[in-house]
């Protein structure tokens, strides 16, 4: 008898033993996993959309895998095809340039992972290579900078306006959008005349280059530049003021993006314009995301709203920018 109560005894002490030692609980497992490609770290607003991408994954619970292609498509094709390797469940990119994604975009595809395009797009004859473009309309930025011009002028009383223009990175959408966005809406106003286009690729160093060039050509001919963003307007200042020119006086500038070293150069004097590029596109980018994995339908094309700043505005109660 004794021998049975102590076999039982034992096998009540097995199975205690071995539930105790069943597998901790997993940590919660990452609702989302998700690859994203950065195309690099050229301007404040790149920087700032990186930081809030990574704040926003923090905050909804995304396990993100972020990548920086420092300005290179191949990096870019690279990252995305490490991503489907990894069977990531969404892939999202800011592409650099328009063209060149079909091919790692149908590998993809091919593996089942949906992509979103973030901040840029791209061009393509398979609408099926990304569900979701979340980013600025670049046109309508090009629009309101001419808007704001077309006003200065009338307000200054002037009949001729001498243009020279520093674009965006070559072929990306930002840059062609508000090129054509400006130029499109002054096309009509015959007070407005290009003197020259010239690229400075999003770039500091590149907008200070630009500047240097057209000061030398065309120097007091200038009375406006148009530059597509405040990397390249913060290169350009220095070069106008070398020169003995008033940035914000002797030469309007408009600007483009919105971070906080621009606006305080605006509230100074210098700058005359610069329409928002919001970076902040974290938040709509982790739910469209989640909602992607879930299956549920999202919008094709998602714009953030987005305002201008002007010399007229008071500024004095703008909250701090974030980049
Ligand atoms: O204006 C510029 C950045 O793609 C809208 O890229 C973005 C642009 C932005 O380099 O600062």
């Amino acid at each position: 008898m004794n021998g049975k109560i102590y076999a039982l005894i034992a096998l009540l002490l097995c199975c205690a033993m071995l539930c105790g030692c069943q597998e901790k609980p997993k940590a919660e497992e990452p609702n989302l996993v998700l690859g994203f490609s950065q195309l690099g770290s050229e301007s404040s607003f790149r920087i700032g959309n990186t930081k809030d991408i990574e704040d926003k994954a923090k905050e909804y619970g995304v396990s993100l895998m972020m990548d920086n292609a420092n300005q290179k498509q191949e990096n870019q094709i690279n990252a995305i095809r490490r991503f489907i390797a990894y069977r990531v469940d969404v892939i999202a990119f800011s592409p650099i340039v328009e063209e060149g994604w079909d091919n790692v975009l149908t590998e993809a595809k091919q593996a089942g992972i949906p992509v979103i395009l973030v901040d840029r797009t791209i061009k393509t004859e398979d609408e099926s290579l990304y569900v979701s473009q979340i980013g600025a309309d670049f046109y309508r930025e090009g629009v309101m900078a001419a808007e704001y011009l077309m006003k200065k002028a009338d307000e200054m009383g002037r009949d001729h306006l001498r243009i020279v223009e520093i674009t965006g990175t070559e072929n990306s959408t930002p840059m062609k959008q508000r090129h054509d966005g400006f130029w499109d809406t002054v096309a009509g106003d015959e007070r407005m005349e290009l003197l020259e286009s010239v690229n400075g690729d999003f770039l500091r160093s590149r907008g200070a280059e630009c500047m240097r060039y057209l000061l030398e050509k065309y120097g007091e001919k200038i009375d406006v530049i148009f530059s597509h963003n405040d990397e390249m307007t913060m290169g350009a200042l220095p070069q106008i003021e070398q020169e003995g020119f008033a940035p914000g006086k002797d030469m309007l500038l408009i600007s483009i993006d919105g971070g906080q070293e621009a606006i305080d150069v605006l509230k100074a004097g210098k700058i005359n314009c610069i329409v928002e590029c919001t970076p902040m596109l974290g938040s709509l980018l982790m739910e469209t995301a989640q909602a992607v994995k879930e299956g549920q339908r999202v919008d094709r094309v998602i714009h953030p709203v987005e305002r201008a700043f002007c010399d007229a505005d008071d500024l004095s109660a703008l909250p701090p920018r974030g980049y």
